[in-house]
């Protein structure tokens, strides 16, 4: 109602994900950052954030999210970041490819077409709706393979098939790295491997390739968001490549909200 703060009216909840996402070590710093002392970072998942949201949205009130580019929120909602004018959220950012040390002498070929896999927000978000509206992450992966096959000859451009070869993929059930690993799992196949995809959360996506037990990973966000990972993973890690350039995170809020600033908030 007017007349109530912002906090109020959110019970001072922000609705975040899991709890070993960096995006939710980076919420943490901006309560700390903004003296936002009042305020609880709730955890969940990424399915319960967009369910969340999803609910408010519909009844137009208030929520703040943990929230992030790409995304298919910003395609189903009008929604702004708040401004970070203290930096907690650090800019722009890349999604590097991790692979585990000895896969490019084990899989060279696998390691090929992982070194030249780059795609942009567009195409991930291509994906992200179709899964999003109801398709299998498998067959929207295969679809969007096959409707943009100019862009796979690149990825796969020199590189030999194989027979029969295992390749195993650790990822989090985040919206955007579900449409990169199951895309990429389409590729890897086409040139003949056998892909297995193990759903894990952060913090064992991260040790799982570091300790070797999976060949890769493809949602290594950098330089903030997974820092506190890569300073501990990174010298086990071989950093295959950048998958994505200009990514972000932040807190997110309809638009109908009548706030700008993380430093609104305050008040
Ligand atoms: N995300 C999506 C992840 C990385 C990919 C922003 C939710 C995170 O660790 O916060």
């Amino acid at each position: 109602a007017s007349g109530d703060s912002v906090g109020e009216s959110v019970n001072y909840k922000i609705t975040g994900i899991d709890p070993g996402a960096g995006i939710m070590e980076a919420t943490e710093r901006a309560i700390e950052d903004y003296g936002l002392d009042d305020w609880e970072l709730v955890s969940g998942s990424g399915a319960a954030m967009t369910a969340a949201l999803k609910k408010a949205y519909d009844k137009e009130e208030p929520i703040i999210v943990t929230g992030w580019n790409p995304h298919w929120k910003f395609s189903k909602y009008d929604l702004k970041y708040l401004e970070d004018p203290k930096g907690s959220y650090g800019g722009e950012e890349e999604i590097h490819t991790f692979g585990r040390l000895g896969l490019k002498e084990d899989k060279p070929e696998a390691y090929k077409a992982l070194e030249q896999f780059k795609w942009t927000d567009e195409d991930m978000g291509a994906v992200m709706v179709d899964i999003q509206e109801g398709e299998k992450p498998e067959d929207a992966a295969k679809k969007w393979v096959e409707e943009n096959r100019d862009k796979v000859d690149e990825w796969t451009k020199g590189v030999e098939k194989v027979d029969g070869d295992t390749f195993k993929f650790v990822y989090v059930a985040w919206d955007s790295t579900m449409a990169s690993t199951n895309v990429m799992k389409v590729v890897l196949e086409e040139l003949g491997y056998e892909v297995e995809l193990a759903q894990v959360e952060a913090g064992p996506m991260y040790t799982a390739v570091a300790d070797g037990s999976a060949d890769a990973l493809l949602a290594g966000w950098l330089p903030v968001t997974h820092k506190t990972y890569y300073e501990k993973y990174g010298d086990k890690l071989d950093d295959i490549g950048v998958s994505m350039e200009g990514v972000k995170i932040g807190l997110v809020v309809p638009t109908y909200m009548d706030i700008d600033s993380i430093e609104d908030l305050k008040e």
